[in-house]
């Protein structure tokens, strides 16, 4: 398997889950921003420029949670997926869809409308809009969260689905302080070695 990944990217769920489940995996790594990414051989792997991508033998996938699912699946036996019959099986699968669905188009909008765009395109009505919008997605979480350790019962895939966008909502500088269930959650995750290594590879 070949993982091309960038640092505080969304490539860092698919490396902790590796890095969870102990197997052997090939890293490529890449700059976020780096010519690299535009050039016509990356884009022949991923004609969109964007990491993480997975390669395993014919299988080139390139959505962090259909790489996540497809791992555990192949060579898991369905490990961080909560059985059908389990309690917490439909809590799984909403807060494992919850990151890309809810939570990073916000957080899209205030990196390009905050870092990326030049100044004379910056929009201040947009970053407010997803800033709120963000902050509403964020207290869903925290709401969820009130006496729970992680999103479904034991560490599931949505952790690392969910869980990593929450952290890196921390980090582009949401404030957590009337979040202290966020705050617990995050300490929580990055205490994990497998994640602690996957942030830094
Ligand atoms: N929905 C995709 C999003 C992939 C994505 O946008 N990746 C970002 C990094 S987190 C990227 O590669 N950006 C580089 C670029 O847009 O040039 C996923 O979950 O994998």
């Amino acid at each position: 398997m070949i993982l091309h990944y960038a640092q505080n990217s969304r490539a860092v769920r698919v490396a902790w889950l590796l890095e969870e489940l102990g197997l052997q995996y090939e890293i490529k790594k890449y700059v976020l921003g780096d010519e690299e990414m535009r050039s016509p051989n990356y884009l022949k792997i991923n004609p969109l420029g964007r990491v993480p991508v997975l390669e395993d033998a014919d299988n080139t996938l390139t959505e962090s949670g259909a790489i996540i699912q497809y791992i555990i699946t192949k060579y898991a036996k369905r490990k961080f997926i909560p059985d059908i019959e389990n309690e917490n099986f439909s809590s799984y699968l909403q807060w494992f869809h919850f990151a890309e669905g809810m939570i990073m188009p916000q957080m899209n909008i205030i990196v390009v409308e905050t870092i990326l765009l030049p100044p004379e395109r910056k929009n201040e009505v947009n970053v407010k809009r997803a800033t709120k919008l963000l902050s509403r997605m964020l207290q869903a979480v925290e709401t969820h969260m009130v006496g729970r350790e992680y999103l479904a019962g034991e560490l599931s895939a949505a952790d690392m689905m969910t869980g990593h966008a929450v952290i890196m909502s921390e980090k582009l500088g949401v404030d957590f302080i009337e979040k202290p269930n966020l705050q617990r959650y995050t300490k929580r995750l990055m205490n994990r070695p497998a994640l602690k290594k996957a942030w830094c590879l």
